[in-house]
């Protein structure tokens, strides 16, 4: 009986979801800076995670807060953008 390895056979050409790049994350940070004062908070933050559909958009915005907010202010500043930015993309948050 020949051995049958078919799983491996498999079409694997389903469309994948395309990833954020980081300067889709970037420009989501701009756009939920609500206020316009150049920094985000935490609130902010909590509103990039919504709209990027996480789970728990608050404990998404904790640790992004405690992964990028250097300087401990409770704010993300044009500084730590950047961290933020990483923290988000290394998420692997898909395009809707
Ligand atoms: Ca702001
Ligand atoms: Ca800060």
């Amino acid at each position: 009986m020949p051995f049958m390895n078919s799983c491996c056979n498999e079409d694997k050409t389903v469309a994948v979801p395309l990833t954020l790049t980081e300067a889709q994350v970037r420009e989501m940070l701009k756009k939920h800076d609500v206020n316009n004062d150049g920094v985000l908070c935490w609130e902010e933050i909590k509103a990039v995670f919504n709209e990027l559909g996480a789970l728990f958009p608050w404990f998404r915005a904790n640790r992004g807060l405690h992964y990028a907010d250097a300087n401990k202010d409770g704010v993300i500043d044009e500084d730590e953008k950047k961290d933020l930015v990483n923290y988000i993309y290394n998420l692997g948050y898909k395009v809707k």
